[in-house]
């Protein structure tokens, strides 16, 4: 087996301090908390923007400086969001990608999320893969439900996305595909051979689903834009404290943990 990749996704949209008050917030805030991640055993950084109050912006200003302050202080490869947050436009939503991070996400779907709707049409999907592909970067595929795998391959085929393909399997969120082992076993059987896969359980499926995806040869996501919990009740102290379990998990398996150069090399990104 490859060495495992673990991505902190340290920030997120919804999860707020009023949640867990270790949500960093500010560009600063997101490079320490990365940083605390790096030493744990992360390989990439997840990322979103957000204002000084916490609402969530796509804004480039803040990502130029969350990608800097990042690059900055280690050399944890730094991946995108190009989701935002639910309602924000295509425009906004890729406004920073000219800045070249080492991935962008990419979801391929449209999902019930919690009592709203995350809307990706087909022509929203088109849009942001074709500005990924403009800008050479490599693209996550964000996977809430099994149908977006189908909408991944037609991409594919139509010369938009180019193999091998890189899954990221969002699974346990109220609207999404459950968080079990049949679920993603199934996710799994639907991909391309050659194709890498990592799982980001949301709340108390973050690390059942992460022990699988160890010892079955995926990846894993953690981090409080997923799950603010470290165990039952107990909040997280950081986006770090879930990453530490995960590193854990992976040495009691027998699974090294990659390093950021590694990671490149898995997930084919230049
Ligand atoms: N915040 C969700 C609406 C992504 O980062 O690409 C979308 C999301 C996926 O988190
Ligand atoms: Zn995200």
């Amino acid at each position: 087996m490859k060495p495992l990749v673990i991505t902190a996704a340290v920030v997120g949209a919804e999860t707020m301090r009023s949640d867990n008050p270790n949500v960093p917030y500010l560009p600063e805030e997101i490079a320490i908390e990365a940083e605390k991640c790096r030493e744990r055993g992360a390989s990439m950084a997840h990322v979103h923007g957000r204002l000084a109050d916490g609402t969530p912006t796509q804004d480039r200003n803040t990502f130029e400086k969350i990608l800097t302050q990042i690059r900055n202080t280690s050399d944890l490869m730094v991946q995108f969001s190009t989701g935002g947050a639910v309602g924000m436009s295509v425009a906004e939503r890729i406004e920073a990608i000219d800045l070249k991070p080492d991935m962008a996400t990419l979801t391929t779907g449209s999902v019930n999320f919690g009592d709203e709707c995350f809307l990706n049409t087909f022509p929203m999907i088109i849009e942001i893969a074709e500005g990924l592909k403009k800008h050479h970067i490599r693209p996550e595929i964000e996977v809430f439900d099994s149908a977006m795998i189908g909408t991944a391959l037609r991409l594919e085929k139509m010369g938009l996305l180019e193999g091998p393909l890189h899954f990221d399997f969002v699974m346990g969120m109220p609207g999404g595909i459950e968080g079990s082992e049949a679920a993603l076993k199934f996710l799994i059987s639907l991909i391309p051979d050659d194709a890498t896969w990592s799982v980001a359980g949301i709340g108390r499926f973050e690390f059942p689903l992460a022990k699988l995806a160890i010892q079955l040869g995926g990846h894993v996501r953690v981090g409080l834009e997923d799950n603010i919990y470290v165990s039952k009740g107990v909040l997280a102290a950081g986006s770090w404290e879930l990453v530490e379990k995960i590193s854990e998990f992976s040495k009691g398996f027998n699974r090294e943990i990659s390093t950021p150069e590694q990671a490149r090399n898995i997930l084919s990104v230049q």
